[in-house]
């Protein structure tokens, strides 16, 4: 198989031998599934099944020496959901762990279609530009739906995407959010692992993402535009209060004057909301990321965050608090799967709902009934 049937169909015509991101495999085609990845410029021939076996440690080692394709190997091993691979995965972490947690979290959401992309791009550039290795991550519980999209937006990322020191790497696409969210987790620590200073996570405006990206991240910024109108309103208050900054982004052309006025605006209201970190007042901001504008401004809000938290003590109580929240969600995500699963509650369900919905049965016995079989 030639290396160009992994390319995503998104890089430039010639000239892209550096370009950093490829599809893999999907997981059932093989555990690390990048079979023709050419790493460090070596042309590998083999096919996926003559592939060398790697031990985690070996996994772990080429992780921590910053090699992009056992790196790529490594997070697709934590993205299986083979339990072989799901111990491995485990082993190839706990190497890893003493090594994570040097880099600045960064969550970004914001409704489809509001420059999520484009801004990462454009502060991905900026980062790269100023000595940052920047890793760019994406939680989209409905990739899978979608037929595994990229970031939302294919073509947003190709300035970034082309260097070295820069690292993308698409959601992973199976299942519950839960399930998408432990391994952008575990990707994340990999990524820190193998030396990336800034991650960025990208997460579709919709549903229960945000919460989930929120409590992996440092930092969550919330993109909004000018004038999109009230009926929003009502979703913008939760998730304004879990912004530490919120930014009004496409401020360029006839746009920067509105822009400019929603940023007033929703300053005033932000005095009314919780903040989203202790000690730290978030703001609202504008910029352009097609443009490029505003973005170091907003680089350095996030840099004061760091300063200003890490000094209050708040930014590692914070990560501490997120392991463990990390370690709840995961026993939650686990019983659910055990007790969904669970054959015969498959088989007394349907029923169950179906004397619920005709008010047959009270909500309250019908749980009490389901966890009776479950425990039977
Ligand atoms: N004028 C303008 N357009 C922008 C800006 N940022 C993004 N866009 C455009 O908005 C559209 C959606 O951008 P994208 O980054 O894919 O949004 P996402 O769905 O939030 O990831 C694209 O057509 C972008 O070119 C900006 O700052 N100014
Ligand atoms: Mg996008």
């Amino acid at each position: 198989m030639s290396n160009d049937e992994k390319r995503p169909s998104w890089v430039p015509e010639g000239g892209a031998e550096g370009f950093a991101c490829r599809v893999m495999d999907g997981v059932a085609a093989g555990h690390d599934g990048i079979s023709a990845y050419k790493s460090a410029g070596k042309s590998r021939k083999a096919s996926k099944y003559s592939r060398p076996k790697l031990t985690p440690k070996q996994l772990a080692e080429g992780v921590l020496n910053s090699d992009r394709g056992l790196l790529g190997r490594a997070i697709t091993l934590a993205e299986s959901n083979l339990p072989t691979h799901v111990d491995q995965a485990q082993e190839v972490l706990k190497t890893l762990l003493p090594h994570t947690g040097k880099s600045m979290r960064i969550g970004i959401t914001g409704v489809p279609g509001v420059g999520k992309s484009t801004f990462i791009e454009s502060l991905g550039y900026y980062l790269l530009n100023n000595g940052y290795k920047v890793a760019v991550l994406a939680v989209d519980p409905s990739s899978s739906k979608s037929g595994g999209s990229i970031l939302g937006d294919k073509t947003r990322m190709e300035r970034i995407g082309r260097d070295e020191r820069c690292f993308i790497r698409p959601s992973p696409s199976s299942g519950t959010l839960g399930g998408v969210a432990r391994k952008t987790r575990e990707t994340m620590l990999i990524c820190e692992a193998a030396g990336f200073d800034v991650i960025l996570i990208e997460t579709v405006g919709v549903g229960q993402s945000e919460t989930t990206v929120r409590s992996m991240v440092d930092f969550f910024l919330l993109l909004m535009l000018a004038g999109a109108g009230d009926e929003l309103q009502g979703i913008k208050k939760g998730i304004m209060e879990l912004a530490d900054a919120l930014v009004i982004n496409k401020a360029d052309g006839d746009n920067e004057l509105p822009a400019k006025m929603a940023r007033n605006e929703y300053e005033r209201a932000m005095h009314y909301l919780q903040p989203s970190t202790e000690g730290w007042v978030s703001h609202a901001f504008t910029c352009s990321a097609a443009k490029d504008k505003g973005i170091e401004d907003i680089w350095k809000v996030i840099l004061k965050f760091k300063e200003v938290t890490t000094e209050s003590g708040v930014f590692a109580n914070h990560r501490r608090q997120q392991n463990i929240n990390w370690v709840h969600d995961m026993v939650d995500e686990h019983l659910r799967n055990l007790f969904t699963r669970h054959p015969e509650i498959v088989k007394a369900l349907p029923e169950i709902e179906k004397r619920v919905a005709d008010e047959e049965l009270p909500a309250v016995s019908a749980v009490q009934k389901l966890i009776e079989i479950f425990e039977q």
